[in-house]
């Protein structure tokens, strides 16, 4: 199965992912969490990264693009991949869409989390307070909020038009959202090359 899961900061999508990841076996690939990586060990790519991280802006398509694109083959080849945090820019969709006709990897499905903007404010400004993330400070996450309305919304319209978008409320527990989520990707389970 292959996924691709995309949804403003704080609508649970690292949460979800780690949830499908359980469920169908398949490989997590997080964007975000190869950065934080990168910036704790504090490699070339870490300190490149690292002043876009933590101010909430996107990292350059290349750089994203570069890391990416070879673990989403390898994923493929491994029985599948859910996808999160990638694509958050139509020219990395685009790109990303390309590569994965090319080599045969494309997704079978695009899951867009949606939730209020006052529920993802406040689920991140708790974690902020547990974990100390710098980009969960109330102040940042209303800037990552401003750019995923401009940057990584146009993408609905893009893959609405693949047909390939299944919308999923994320208001609730986790577990209700996981039900949600469940939900549509078990009525998949049975198209070809799953
Ligand atoms: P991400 O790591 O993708 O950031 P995120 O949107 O905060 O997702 P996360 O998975 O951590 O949070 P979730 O909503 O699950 O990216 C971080 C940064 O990396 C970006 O700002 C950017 O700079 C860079 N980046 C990453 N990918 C990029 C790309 N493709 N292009 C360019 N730049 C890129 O959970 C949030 C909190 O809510 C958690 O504490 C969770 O426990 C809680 N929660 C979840 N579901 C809940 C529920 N139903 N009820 C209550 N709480 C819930």
């Amino acid at each position: 199965m292959r996924v691709v899961l995309i949804a403003p900061p704080g609508s649970g999508k690292g949460t979800q992912a780690l949830r499908i990841v359980e469920r169908y076996g398949i490989t997590h690939i997080s964007s975000g969490d190869m950065f934080r990586e990168e910036m704790a060990g504090d490699t070339w790519v870490g300190r490149r990264v690292r002043e876009f991280v933590e101010s909430g802006d996107l990292v350059p398509d290349d750089m994203v693009l570069e890391m990416v694109a070879p673990r989403v083959i390898a994923a493929a080849e491994a029985g599948g991949y859910v996808l999160d945090g990638f694509p958050r820019t139509l020219s990395q969709a685009q790109v990303a869409q390309e590569l994965a006709a090319d080599w045969g990897v494309s997704a079978h499905v695009v899951l867009w989390l949606q939730a209020d903007e006052a529920e993802l404010v406040r689920r991140l400004t708790r974690r902020s307070a547990a974990e100390g993330r710098r980009d969960d400070e109330e102040e940042v996450v209303r800037h990552r909020l401003a750019v995923f309305h401009e940057k990584t919304e146009p993408l609905l319209e893009f893959y609405e038009d693949r047909g390939l978008l299944a919308r999923v409320d994320a208001m609730g527990t986790m577990d209700e959202v996981s039900e949600r989520v469940f939900g549509t990707l078990d009525a998949f389970r049975d198209a070809p090359d799953f």
